[in-house]
């Protein structure tokens, strides 16, 4: 199992770590030509997927209603995901969807939004960076035809200039025609800035967790779950796509979860209010300061949750309620999205 996770904090891949190479001539030639299959099978992935309609009488149609619990907070397969606690979680609402293109396009028309990626970078905030880094843009996710070793990520995650939510894969490609899948290549407080426009919040990340196991306060199973969007075959230069995509998905393609909710595990991480810390703070105890920097050399970081289409068996097993990540709060990525809540009397 591989322990390696993709986030990609801006220090390191100015860093472009680069490990003892593999020996990976016949592996590499064959991963190759599974590479190719997968683009093919992308130019037919379908653009929408037929979500049943809102309950137009709901006080909230196009959210759901989460009781209030206790649970078993985090998980146990990987460092980050322990201690479990447990944990209570007041009722609220959560979007039953994660935000799409077209919803965040009306909050950016309305008013008149620049999210980070399509600003300036701020060089104060991050000494040293190389000049290809301190453009305007984002990380965006390419798939290499082959790898030396996974422990640099830098073979798949790319710094992109011009990367931002209009241009998720860099300035050549665009979102027309793709208004229902989710928002990508947005930072915290990009979707912070949305979700107030909504009169919503974010989630912290034990609300977020407690929807996503459908307010069931049962042990998971870690398997790769065969109804969300992950990555079928050997990350990260073989994608089978046996789910039926290959990249992201739109909105709503999956079977939503005993709650309504749709796509909570897999397609892409959401952000969660939380400022990050490797491991649960005990209980009682103050979250980290998410304004000063948690490590040196980088920017405060979130908790992001769900894994993404990226999520496979070989590498980062984060298909589960309990797996979290950090990620650098003001760095937007190719499969980093958001949903909001609502705290508000319930049905
Ligand atoms: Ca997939």
């Amino acid at each position: 199992m591989q322990q390696a996770r993709t986030p990609m904090p801006r220090a390191l891949l100015s860093a472009g770590l680069t490990l003892a190479a593999a020996a990976l001539a016949y592996g590499g030639w064959l991963w190759f030509s599974q590479g190719l299959q997968a683009e093919r099978h992308a130019r037919v992935e379908r653009l929408h997927c037929d979500l049943p309609a809102p309950d137009a009488h709901a006080p909230h149609p196009a959210m759901r209603w989460v009781p209030a619990g206790s649970f078993d907070f985090g998980d146990t397969l990987y460092p980050e995901e322990q201690p479990v606690q447990k944990t209570t979680v007041a009722g609220f609402w959560i979007d039953r969807t994660e935000v799409s293109n077209e919803a965040f396009a009306a909050f950016v028309a309305a008013t008149g939004y620049v999210t980070q990626a399509e600003r300036a970078v701020d060089a104060a905030r991050h000494p040293g960076l190389p000049p290809a880094m301190r453009k305007p843009g984002a990380v965006v996710f390419v798939m290499p035809n082959a790898v030396q070793g996974q422990g640099d990520l830098t073979q798949w995650w790319r710094y992109t200039a011009g990367a931002n939510w209009r241009h998720p894969g860099g300035p050549a490609t665009g979102i027309d025609g793709r208004g229902a899948f989710p928002v990508v290549a947005v930072s915290y407080e990009d979707a912070q800035a949305y979700a107030r426009w909504k009169g919503h919040a974010l989630p912290s990340e034990a609300q977020w967790e407690w929807a996503a196991r459908a307010a069931q306060a049962t042990t998971q199973d870690p398997a790769q779950p065969p109804q969300a969007n992950t990555w079928q075959g050997l990350f990260p230069v073989a994608n089978s796509a046996d789910d039926g995509f290959v990249g992201i998905a739109p909105v709503g393609c999956y079977p939503p979860n005993a709650l309504g909710l749709f796509d909570m595990i897999g397609n892409v991480w959401e952000i969660t209010a939380d400022a990050y810390a490797p491991g649960h703070p005990p209980m009682g105890a103050a979250p980290p300061d998410p304004v000063s920097p948690l490590r040196a050399g980088t920017a405060a970081q979130r908790v992001i949750k769900g894994g993404s289409f990226l999520c496979a068996p070989n590498y980062c097993m984060r298909y589960r309620a309990g797996s979290r990540q950090p990620q650098d709060e003001d760095l937007g990525a190719s499969h980093l999205g958001f949903r909001t809540v609502l705290l508000a009397p319930g049905p």
